[in-house]
Protein backbone atom coordinates (compact mmCIF):
# COMPACT_ATOMS: atom_id res chain seq x y z
CA UNK A 1 0.00 0.00 0.00
CA UNK A 2 1.70 3.50 -1.04
CA UNK A 3 1.65 6.14 1.29
CA UNK A 4 -1.85 7.97 1.77
CA UNK A 5 0.84 11.17 1.62
CA UNK A 6 3.48 10.76 -0.43
CA UNK A 7 2.30 7.68 -2.96
CA UNK A 8 5.85 6.11 -1.71
CA UNK A 9 6.01 2.66 -0.44
CA UNK A 10 5.78 2.56 3.05
CA UNK A 11 8.21 0.34 5.41
CA UNK A 12 5.12 -1.61 6.54
CA UNK A 13 4.03 -2.32 3.22
CA UNK A 14 7.47 -3.32 1.95
CA UNK A 15 7.56 -5.29 5.16
CA UNK A 16 4.17 -6.76 4.33
CA UNK A 17 4.28 -7.41 0.72
CA UNK A 18 7.46 -9.26 1.22
CA UNK A 19 6.12 -11.32 4.25
CA UNK A 20 2.75 -12.22 1.55
CA UNK A 21 4.61 -13.38 -0.99
CA UNK A 22 6.85 -15.84 1.59
CA UNK A 23 10.06 -14.07 0.69
CA UNK A 24 10.10 -12.67 4.05
CA UNK A 25 9.40 -15.06 7.63
CA UNK A 26 7.01 -12.90 9.52
CA UNK A 27 8.81 -13.00 13.27
CA UNK A 28 11.57 -11.31 10.91
CA UNK A 29 9.53 -9.20 9.33
CA UNK A 30 7.78 -7.74 12.93
CA UNK A 31 11.86 -7.48 14.59
CA UNK A 32 12.91 -5.66 11.83
CA UNK A 33 9.45 -3.03 12.11
CA UNK A 34 9.92 -2.76 15.74
CA UNK A 35 13.43 -2.18 15.24
CA UNK A 36 12.58 0.66 13.00
CA UNK A 37 10.26 2.05 14.97
CA UNK A 38 12.34 2.32 18.15
CA UNK A 39 15.17 4.54 15.46
CA UNK A 40 11.98 6.61 14.77
CA UNK A 41 11.64 7.50 18.27
CA UNK A 42 15.35 7.86 18.83
CA UNK A 43 14.85 10.39 15.34
CA UNK A 44 12.49 12.38 17.51
CA UNK A 45 14.78 13.10 20.67
CA UNK A 46 17.81 13.55 18.33
CA UNK A 47 15.89 16.25 16.69
CA UNK A 48 15.25 18.19 19.95
CA UNK A 49 19.11 18.35 20.90
CA UNK A 50 19.41 21.33 23.15
CA UNK A 51 15.60 21.93 23.64
CA UNK A 52 15.88 19.09 25.99
CA UNK A 53 18.42 17.45 28.36
CA UNK A 54 19.92 15.28 26.20
CA UNK A 55 23.41 16.82 25.20
CA UNK A 56 26.19 16.06 26.99
CA UNK A 57 28.18 13.26 29.24
CA UNK A 58 25.67 11.26 31.66
CA UNK A 59 29.00 10.77 33.51
CA UNK A 60 29.20 6.99 33.65
CA UNK A 61 31.17 4.47 31.69
CA UNK A 62 30.22 1.69 29.35
CA UNK A 63 31.65 -1.58 28.89
CA UNK A 64 34.08 -0.20 26.58
CA UNK A 65 35.42 2.13 29.03
CA UNK A 66 34.05 4.90 27.13
CA UNK A 67 32.25 7.83 28.74
CA UNK A 68 28.41 7.68 28.16
CA UNK A 69 26.65 10.43 26.83
CA UNK A 70 22.80 11.57 27.73
CA UNK A 71 21.83 10.34 24.64
CA UNK A 72 23.73 7.14 24.87
CA UNK A 73 21.66 5.74 27.50
CA UNK A 74 18.63 7.02 26.44
CA UNK A 75 18.83 5.70 23.17
CA UNK A 76 19.96 2.32 24.22
CA UNK A 77 16.79 2.12 27.03
CA UNK A 78 14.55 3.27 23.91
CA UNK A 79 15.89 0.14 21.78
CA UNK A 80 15.41 -2.21 24.60
CA UNK A 81 12.07 -0.78 25.59
CA UNK A 82 10.83 -0.72 21.82
CA UNK A 83 12.27 -4.64 21.42
CA UNK A 84 10.66 -5.90 24.55
CA UNK A 85 7.27 -6.82 22.99
CA UNK A 86 7.92 -8.68 19.25
CA UNK A 87 7.58 -12.37 20.94
CA UNK A 88 10.30 -13.23 18.43
CA UNK A 89 12.91 -11.89 19.97
CA UNK A 90 14.81 -14.65 22.80
CA UNK A 91 17.47 -11.74 23.81
CA UNK A 92 19.30 -8.79 22.77
CA UNK A 93 22.95 -7.23 22.79
CA UNK A 94 24.23 -4.06 23.17
CA UNK A 95 27.44 -1.54 23.22
CA UNK A 96 26.31 -0.32 26.27
CA UNK A 97 25.14 -3.53 28.14
CA UNK A 98 27.97 -5.69 29.51
CA UNK A 99 25.86 -8.96 28.67
CA UNK A 100 23.40 -10.00 26.71
CA UNK A 101 19.78 -9.38 27.43
CA UNK A 102 17.07 -12.26 27.53
CA UNK A 103 13.88 -10.44 26.53
CA UNK A 104 10.92 -11.99 28.52
CA UNK A 105 7.54 -13.42 26.63
CA UNK A 106 9.20 -15.41 24.12
CA UNK A 107 7.06 -17.84 22.55
CA UNK A 108 7.29 -18.28 19.07
CA UNK A 109 9.18 -21.24 17.05
CA UNK A 110 10.53 -18.23 15.16
CA UNK A 111 13.29 -16.40 17.75
CA UNK A 112 15.91 -14.33 16.85
CA UNK A 113 18.81 -12.41 18.46
CA UNK A 114 19.03 -8.90 18.24
CA UNK A 115 22.38 -6.49 18.60
CA UNK A 116 22.76 -2.71 18.36
CA UNK A 117 25.22 0.30 18.66
CA UNK A 118 22.33 2.14 19.75
CA UNK A 119 23.71 5.88 18.99
CA UNK A 120 26.89 5.40 16.93
CA UNK A 121 29.35 8.64 16.41
CA UNK A 122 28.51 9.88 20.55
CA UNK A 123 31.18 12.74 19.87
CA UNK A 124 28.93 14.06 17.05
CA UNK A 125 25.88 14.62 19.15
CA UNK A 126 27.32 17.89 20.64
CA UNK A 127 28.56 19.41 17.59
CA UNK A 128 25.33 18.36 15.79
CA UNK A 129 27.01 16.04 13.46
CA UNK A 130 25.52 13.05 11.57
CA UNK A 131 24.53 10.09 14.50
CA UNK A 132 23.11 6.84 13.87
CA UNK A 133 21.82 3.45 15.32
CA UNK A 134 23.45 0.04 13.82
CA UNK A 135 21.51 -3.15 14.46
CA UNK A 136 22.00 -6.42 13.51
CA UNK A 137 19.34 -10.03 13.30
CA UNK A 138 20.56 -12.97 13.86
CA UNK A 139 18.90 -16.42 14.26
CA UNK A 140 18.07 -17.60 18.05
CA UNK A 141 19.59 -21.16 18.96
CA UNK A 142 17.18 -23.52 20.86
CA UNK A 143 17.57 -23.60 24.48
CA UNK A 144 18.23 -20.67 27.02
CA UNK A 145 19.58 -17.10 25.48
CA UNK A 146 23.43 -16.93 26.02
CA UNK A 147 26.71 -14.27 25.54
CA UNK A 148 27.99 -17.48 23.78
CA UNK A 149 24.53 -17.54 21.75
CA UNK A 150 25.98 -14.78 19.99
CA UNK A 151 29.09 -15.83 18.74
CA UNK A 152 28.12 -16.43 15.09
CA UNK A 153 30.07 -14.90 12.33
CA UNK A 154 28.23 -12.20 9.80
CA UNK A 155 27.45 -14.46 7.11
CA UNK A 156 24.40 -15.75 9.77
CA UNK A 157 22.58 -12.27 10.03
CA UNK A 158 18.74 -12.30 8.69
CA UNK A 159 18.77 -8.71 8.21
CA UNK A 160 20.99 -5.59 9.06
CA UNK A 161 20.65 -2.04 8.96
CA UNK A 162 21.16 1.41 10.30
CA UNK A 163 19.73 4.44 11.21
CA UNK A 164 21.37 7.40 9.92
CA UNK A 165 19.91 10.96 11.93
CA UNK A 166 21.34 13.13 9.91
CA UNK A 167 19.72 16.54 7.57
CA UNK A 168 17.02 13.31 7.15
CA UNK A 169 16.54 10.22 8.57
CA UNK A 170 17.17 7.12 6.67
CA UNK A 171 16.76 3.87 7.61
CA UNK A 172 19.58 1.19 5.45
CA UNK A 173 18.12 -2.10 5.33
CA UNK A 174 18.96 -5.52 4.03
CA UNK A 175 17.43 -9.29 4.59
CA UNK A 176 20.49 -10.88 2.06
CA UNK A 177 18.91 -9.57 -0.94
CA UNK A 178 19.63 -6.42 -1.91
CA UNK A 179 19.76 -2.99 0.07
CA UNK A 180 16.85 -0.35 0.07
CA UNK A 181 16.39 2.97 1.43
CA UNK A 182 13.59 4.71 3.20
CA UNK A 183 13.54 7.98 4.57
CA UNK A 184 11.63 9.38 7.46
CA UNK A 185 8.56 11.38 6.67
CA UNK A 186 8.72 13.38 9.23
CA UNK A 187 5.22 15.15 8.66
CA UNK A 188 3.67 11.52 9.32
CA UNK A 189 5.56 9.06 11.11
CA UNK A 190 6.64 6.58 8.58
CA UNK A 191 9.39 5.21 6.86
CA UNK A 192 9.02 5.54 2.58
CA UNK A 193 11.08 3.65 0.55
CA UNK A 194 12.71 5.85 -1.30
CA UNK A 195 15.78 3.90 -2.91
CA UNK A 196 15.57 -0.22 -3.82
CA UNK A 197 18.60 -2.50 -4.85
CA UNK A 198 21.33 0.37 -3.67
CA UNK A 199 24.79 -0.41 -5.32
CA UNK A 200 28.53 1.30 -5.00
CA UNK A 201 30.68 1.43 -7.74
CA UNK A 202 34.02 -1.03 -8.14
CA UNK A 203 36.04 2.43 -8.34
CA UNK A 204 36.27 4.84 -6.17
CA UNK A 205 38.71 8.18 -5.64
CA UNK A 206 37.68 8.86 -2.03
CA UNK A 207 39.03 7.31 1.27
CA UNK A 208 37.79 7.74 4.70
CA UNK A 209 40.26 7.46 7.45
CA UNK A 210 41.26 9.54 11.07
CA UNK A 211 44.35 10.42 9.59
CA UNK A 212 45.53 11.73 13.00
CA UNK A 213 46.49 8.13 13.55
CA UNK A 214 48.79 7.69 10.62
CA UNK A 215 52.33 7.43 12.55
CA UNK A 216 50.38 3.93 14.70
CA UNK A 217 49.46 2.26 10.55
CA UNK A 218 50.67 -1.00 9.87
CA UNK A 219 52.80 -0.60 6.54
CA UNK A 220 50.44 -1.88 4.29
CA UNK A 221 47.90 1.06 5.24
CA UNK A 222 50.53 3.43 5.38
CA UNK A 223 51.61 2.72 1.79
CA UNK A 224 48.43 2.38 0.62
CA UNK A 225 47.26 6.04 1.80
CA UNK A 226 50.37 7.56 1.08
CA UNK A 227 49.72 6.53 -2.50
CA UNK A 228 46.21 8.21 -2.48
CA UNK A 229 48.22 11.18 -1.33
CA UNK A 230 50.57 11.33 -4.04
CA UNK A 231 47.73 11.67 -6.27
CA UNK A 232 48.33 12.33 -9.59
CA UNK A 233 51.96 12.03 -9.54
CA UNK A 234 52.55 9.25 -7.64
CA UNK A 235 52.45 5.34 -8.70
CA UNK A 236 47.91 5.83 -8.55
CA UNK A 237 47.89 8.33 -11.46
CA UNK A 238 45.41 10.41 -10.26
CA UNK A 239 43.93 12.55 -7.53
CA UNK A 240 41.86 11.04 -4.55
CA UNK A 241 39.86 12.77 -1.81
CA UNK A 242 39.59 12.39 1.79
CA UNK A 243 36.07 12.49 4.17
CA UNK A 244 35.86 11.84 7.96
CA UNK A 245 32.83 11.67 9.44
CA UNK A 246 33.71 10.44 12.89
CA UNK A 247 30.77 8.20 13.05
CA UNK A 248 30.64 4.93 11.22
CA UNK A 249 27.11 5.06 10.20
CA UNK A 250 27.68 8.74 8.44
CA UNK A 251 31.14 6.99 6.69
CA UNK A 252 29.24 4.32 4.92
CA UNK A 253 26.79 6.30 4.01
CA UNK A 254 28.23 8.11 1.99
CA UNK A 255 30.72 5.24 0.45
CA UNK A 256 26.84 3.27 0.08
CA UNK A 257 25.25 6.49 -1.91
CA UNK A 258 28.51 7.08 -4.24
CA UNK A 259 31.21 4.60 -3.65
CA UNK A 260 34.74 5.25 -1.68
CA UNK A 261 37.10 3.10 0.83
CA UNK A 262 36.52 3.09 4.76
CA UNK A 263 39.28 2.30 7.27
CA UNK A 264 39.96 1.85 10.48
CA UNK A 265 42.75 -0.49 10.61
CA UNK A 266 44.50 -1.99 13.33
CA UNK A 267 47.14 0.45 14.82
CA UNK A 268 49.84 0.14 17.56
CA UNK A 269 48.54 3.18 19.50
CA UNK A 270 46.89 0.59 21.74
CA UNK A 271 48.09 -2.96 20.99
CA UNK A 272 46.31 -5.06 22.69
CA UNK A 273 42.94 -3.49 21.02
CA UNK A 274 42.52 -5.26 16.90
CA UNK A 275 40.79 -2.18 16.51
CA UNK A 276 38.53 0.20 17.11
CA UNK A 277 35.53 -0.51 15.60
CA UNK A 278 32.95 -3.53 17.22
CA UNK A 279 33.06 -6.73 15.12
CA UNK A 280 29.38 -7.80 16.37
CA UNK A 281 27.44 -4.48 16.39
CA UNK A 282 29.27 -2.55 13.91
CA UNK A 283 31.55 -4.19 11.47
CA UNK A 284 29.38 -7.46 10.71
CA UNK A 285 26.47 -5.03 10.40
CA UNK A 286 27.91 -3.01 7.85
CA UNK A 287 30.11 -5.97 6.12
CA UNK A 288 26.49 -7.18 5.59
CA UNK A 289 25.32 -4.18 3.77
CA UNK A 290 28.53 -3.35 1.65
CA UNK A 291 28.08 -7.22 0.57
CA UNK A 292 24.67 -6.73 -0.50
CA UNK A 293 25.47 -3.21 -2.41
CA UNK A 294 28.57 -5.04 -3.93
CA UNK A 295 31.40 -3.84 -2.08
CA UNK A 296 33.70 -5.94 -0.40
CA UNK A 297 34.65 -5.85 3.89
CA UNK A 298 37.78 -7.16 5.27
CA UNK A 299 40.08 -6.60 8.26
CA UNK A 300 42.44 -6.04 5.97
CA UNK A 301 43.22 -10.46 5.05
CA UNK A 302 39.63 -12.15 5.64
CA UNK A 303 36.26 -11.25 4.58
CA UNK A 304 34.90 -9.55 8.06
CA UNK A 305 31.45 -12.26 7.30
CA UNK A 306 34.09 -14.82 7.72
CA UNK A 307 35.49 -14.05 11.32
CA UNK A 308 34.48 -16.71 14.32
CA UNK A 309 33.57 -14.14 16.99
CA UNK A 310 35.08 -14.90 19.96
CA UNK A 311 33.50 -12.16 22.18
CA UNK A 312 30.13 -10.07 22.21
CA UNK A 313 32.72 -6.81 22.00
CA UNK A 314 35.28 -7.59 20.60
CA UNK A 315 37.17 -4.87 18.15
CA UNK A 316 37.93 -5.65 14.83
CA UNK A 317 40.05 -3.62 11.99
CA UNK A 318 37.88 -2.50 9.00
CA UNK A 319 38.27 -1.88 5.28
CA UNK A 320 35.51 -1.65 3.53
CA UNK A 321 33.56 -0.37 0.65
CA UNK A 322 33.81 -0.15 -3.30
CA UNK A 323 35.95 -3.58 -4.41
CA UNK A 324 39.03 -2.41 -6.63
CA UNK A 325 40.23 -0.59 -3.62
CA UNK A 326 39.34 -2.98 -0.67
CA UNK A 327 41.34 -5.91 -3.06
CA UNK A 328 44.16 -3.19 -3.35
CA UNK A 329 44.57 -2.69 0.41
CA UNK A 330 43.91 -6.59 1.13
CA UNK A 331 46.87 -7.19 -1.16
CA UNK A 332 49.26 -4.65 -0.07
CA UNK A 333 48.62 -6.41 3.27
CA UNK A 334 49.28 -10.47 1.46
CA UNK A 335 52.58 -8.47 -0.13
CA UNK A 336 53.48 -7.08 3.54
P1 LIG B 1 37.77 8.35 15.97
C1 LIG B 1 32.33 6.41 16.91
O1 LIG B 1 32.75 6.53 18.24
C2 LIG B 1 33.08 5.26 16.29
O2 LIG B 1 32.86 4.10 17.02
C3 LIG B 1 32.68 5.10 14.84
O3 LIG B 1 31.37 5.44 14.61
C4 LIG B 1 33.63 6.03 14.10
O4 LIG B 1 33.92 5.61 12.77
C5 LIG B 1 34.88 5.96 14.97
O5 LIG B 1 34.48 5.57 16.28
C6 LIG B 1 35.57 7.30 15.05
O6 LIG B 1 36.78 7.09 15.70
O7 LIG B 1 39.08 7.70 16.34
O8 LIG B 1 37.83 9.13 14.70
O9 LIG B 1 37.13 9.13 17.08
Amino acid sequence: MPSAHTGLQTLSACLSRETLAGSLRPGLATVVAALAASTQRIAAVVGKGGLVDILGSAGLENVQGEVQKKLDIVSNEMMIEGLSATGHLAALASEELDHHLPVAGVQAAERYLALFDPLDGSSNIDINAPIGTIFSVLPAPDGAPSDAAFLQPGRCQVAAGYALYGPATQLVLTFGQGVDVYTLNRDHGEYVLTSRGVTLPRATSEYAINASNQRFWEPPVQRYVAECQAGAEGPRGRDFNMRWNGSMVGDVHRVLSRGGVFLYPRDNKLPRKAGRLRLMYEANPMALLIREAGGLATDGALPLLDIEPTGLHQRVPVVLGSAEEVERIVRYHADA
